[in-house]
């Protein structure tokens, strides 16, 4: 009820809410967000080769030309792409049990789509696969999407389908009609399919070869990733050409990682070492890469950050402050740092520790350490998962009090 929602909301401007000021507020203020999900793209890919060729050419050039978080983690369990989502629009936790989207899609959220309504922004997403694939169709209408650019949105033929659907250079192509008519400022987001598991692609698309380890999957990895990489290419080209760019702010992450611990033996064999449960999670980080057109202070960040820091971090750019709303992420521009990046399984990182497996490590060094050391924190992030549990599972924004009220259109005509 009220009461515990206001309990939570003590919680969140004690522990992590900082007010301190960004050094980016108002940056985006009136220009595009451009998100793209890039379909279980992992942060090892970024600056790496593979039988001397590099992986993402054109993700490793933007990034000198942009901020790039480079221990920034993916948060997702079960509902895997839609977790990402979930965590990025709404700076809550994924559930433990199964995709929030299908067992609370229609909830009460205060989701970015609907804040930024108010503030003039038409918001949408563009994804080429059946529109209800993860309950995106219900759910998105609780977040409060203006528009979703679904599987029937495009033309998806025999000759432009590799893997589960349309490849992603046709799908930013055919989108590009879409967002050129479509009312400015717009928030959208782009989810990319081609580089989905098994990364099964055809050689004639291929510009890089595989691995060569026992793991098929890990050595299919690459080649789609690469694809993916180009794709991402043409779209940057195709926003220049259409004049949408200078006025746009573009956002790319990995939505989860693309190769599982199944594959550590053939993981080990291309990084040349060992996988011992800390690289495990080390390896959970995806790309974030944050690049603003016209702008000249871009770096490296290396803060430890996670998708659940999206949301404060995007509202701050735009310059939009909503006092009532209740986040558990930070803005990554702000001075402090972040207390912890924690995992739904109640695993976490910290500056200085990476706790798994019932096991603390040293972050820098992967050294082990006495378990003593990462207990505290432990306990805070069982806390402040339960809270967003309790948000979720009582549906307690319901009972908020936000500047925007009532539920977006989200249509699909
Ligand atoms: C499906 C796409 C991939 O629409 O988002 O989902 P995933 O299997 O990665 O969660």
């Amino acid at each position: 009820d009220g009461s515990k929602l206001h309990e939570i909301k003590k919680y969140t401007e004690e522990n992590i809410n900082d007010k301190t000021s960004s050094e980016m507020k108002g940056i985006a203020k009136g220009k595009n967000i451009i998100y793209i999900s890039a379909e279980s793209v992992q942060n090892l890919v970024i600056n790496r080769k593979v039988n001397g060729e590099e992986v993402t050419p054109f993700l490793n050039d933007l990034i000198k030309d942009s901020y790039y978080f480079n221990n920034f983690y993916h948060q997702v369990n079960l509902g895997r792409t839609s977790d990402s989502e979930f965590l990025v629009e709404n700076s809550l936790y994924p559930l433990p049990n199964g995709s929030v989207f299908f067992t609370h899609g229609q909830n009460e959220f205060n989701a970015v789509p609907e804040i930024i309504k108010d503030h003039g922004y038409y918001s949408s997403v563009f994804h080429a696969n059946n529109k209800s694939f993860w309950n995106r169709d219900v759910a998105y209408e609780s977040l409060g999407y203006d528009q979703f650019y679904s599987e029937r949105y495009f033309n998806v033929t025999e000759d432009n389908t590799i893997g589960w659907g349309l490849n992603d250079k046709a799908f930013f192509d055919q989108s590009m009609k879409y967002l050129e008519s479509m009312p400015e400022p717009f928030y959208t987001k782009f989810i990319t399919l081609t580089n989905h598991h098994p990364y099964e692609l055809d050689e004639k698309y291929a510009s890089i070869d595989k691995f060569d380890s026992n793991s098929k999957t890990l050595n299919q990895y690459f080649p789609t990733v690469r694809y993916t990489d180009e794709a991402i290419e043409r779209f940057f080209k195709n926003l220049k050409e259409s004049g949408l760019y200078k006025d746009s702010i573009i956002i790319i992450y990995g939505d989860h990682f693309g190769i599982s611990e199944n594959h550590n033996k053939a993981m080990g064999q291309y990084l040349n070492k060992e996988i011992t449960p800390y690289d495990s999670v080390q390896l959970q980080r995806v790309p974030l890469i944050i690049h603003i057109p016209g702008h000249e202070d871009d770096r490296v960040i290396e803060k430890v950050s996670g998708q659940i820091d999206l949301k404060p971090t995007v509202l701050n750019m735009l310059g939009i402050e909503n006092e009532e709303d209740i986040m558990f992420g930070n803005d990554l521009f702000a001075n402090q740092s972040k207390r912890f990046v924690a995992f739904r399984d109640g695993d976490y990182v910290t500056e200085d520790y990476v706790y798994t497996k019932d096991t603390c490590y040293d972050r820098e060094t992967g050294e082990k350490l006495e378990k003593s050391a990462c207990e505290p924190i432990k306990d805070k992030v069982l806390k402040e998962l339960n809270y967003s549990d309790q948000l979720i599972y009582e549906d307690l924004f319901r009972f908020q009090d936000t500047a925007s009220s009532g539920k977006g259109k989200g249509k699909e005509e």
